[in-house]
């Protein structure tokens, strides 16, 4: 990877973490309502297969997706203001955080619903297959969704018509306050694939590198016309679920209890890498130290540029956060614009 290029993420996972921390703030003040899921520690998964996507590629994304539409190229300002809820929001202020949308940038959603991408991708795939384009679809989603039909009805199709779909599975290991092997029978969720004679592969998620190369992989296989590919990232938030979950599920007191019994070291140790402490968080793998220290040991970087790629991120999401400010409330016309009966000749994608 040159220079430009591991700037180029390492700039990127800083703009995903940073704008995610400032989201935070503004919900804590008001300025964001509703629902809102953030997406440290998880920064490596759009990172990596975002940027070994082609524009002329789709993305469709989840409930979790302001660092996907940022590393698509969306705006900033235009997230933030979206999460505001303001006219000039990606979504005009009417998605809110769970519904960006950028058919520009072909950003297909944001969609709120577990299991919902799926369909979205394999639709996207069939008018790709139909008119036969070098184009693919990256249909993302999480742990807690591979056990909705719409998983096995869509992989199943995918792989009898052989759509140019790329499943990625940003495996936090938790669904909500449920780890994958309290939900899963089958926690591997690379191994379900084989049910439809999908390849698939698990790659460590907090590795942008090995991301890139296995999604670049992955996509040249698609592109070959091979059909459908899954790839399974294995990833940790470091927050709660969302906003509202102080992810008490995961109690430092419980591995603590642990700790102090002697003879059950061995399961103690297991354990611990379930519960995390918060000091155990912080001093894991955390996918932006590991890319800062390539790009140093690369001679890409030096402490100084560092901390100016630092500053640069933090004045956008400060602009972005300004552009939100300013930007007005969606009017009642706006809604009625909105409707896709109104829509007249506008033509979406
Ligand atoms: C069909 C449906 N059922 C339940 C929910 C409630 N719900 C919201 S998020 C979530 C957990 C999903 O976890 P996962 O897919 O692993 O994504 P993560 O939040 O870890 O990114 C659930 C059950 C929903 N949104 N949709």
């Amino acid at each position: 990877m040159d220079r430009d290029q591991a700037l180029a993420f390492l700039h990127d996972m800083l703009l995903g973490r940073r704008f995610e921390e400032r989201c935070a703030e503004e919900y804590m003040k008001g300025n964001i309502a509703g629902f809102l899921h953030l997406y440290p520690g998880e920064e490596a998964v759009a990172v990596g297969v975002i940027h070994a996507c082609e524009t002329s590629d789709y993305i469709v994304s989840t409930y979790r997706e302001h660092v996907h539409a940022l590393v698509r190229g969306v705006p900033a300002g235009e997230v933030m203001a979206e999460l505001f809820g303001k006219r000039c929001g990606c979504s005009r202020g009417m998605g809110g955080s769970m519904h960006l949308f950028d058919p520009q940038r072909r950003f297909m959603g944001g969609y709120a619903i577990v299991g919902e991408t799926y369909p979205v991708a394999i639709g996207l795939g069939y008018g790709i297959a139909m008119k036969d384009l070098p184009e693919a679809v990256i249909c993302f989603f999480g742990d807690g969704a591979v056990n909705q039909g719409t998983f096995h009805e869509s992989l199943n199709m995918a792989a009898l018509w052989k759509l140019p779909v790329l499943f990625v599975c940003e495996n936090n290991q938790y669904a909500i306050g449920t780890e994958i092997h309290r939900h899963s029978a089958v926690p591997e969720v690379y191994k379900r694939a084989a049910a439809y004679r999908i390849p698939a592969e698990r790659v460590d998620g907090m590795d942008v590198l090995k991301v890139y190369r296995a999604t670049e992989h992955a996509l040249q296989q698609i592109r070959a016309g091979s059909g459908p590919q899954l790839l399974e990232c294995l990833t940790y938030r470091f927050r709660g679920h969302s906003m509202a979950d102080p992810g008490h599920y995961r109690p430092p007191v419980e591995v603590k209890a642990h700790q102090q019994t002697d003879p059950l070291e061995l399961a103690l140790r297991e354990l611990s890498l379930v519960y995390p402490t918060p000091e155990q968080i912080a001093a894991g793998p955390d996918a932006l130290l590991k890319l800062r220290q390539y790009c140093f040991d690369q001679g890409h970087l030096h402490e100084e540029g560092f901390k100016e790629l630092e500053q640069q991120v933090q004045d956008e999401v400060e602009a972005a956060v300004q552009f939100a400010l300013e930007s007005p409330q969606p009017t009642l016309d706006d809604a009625w614009q909105a409707l896709y009966c109104n829509r007249g000749d506008e033509i979406l994608i």
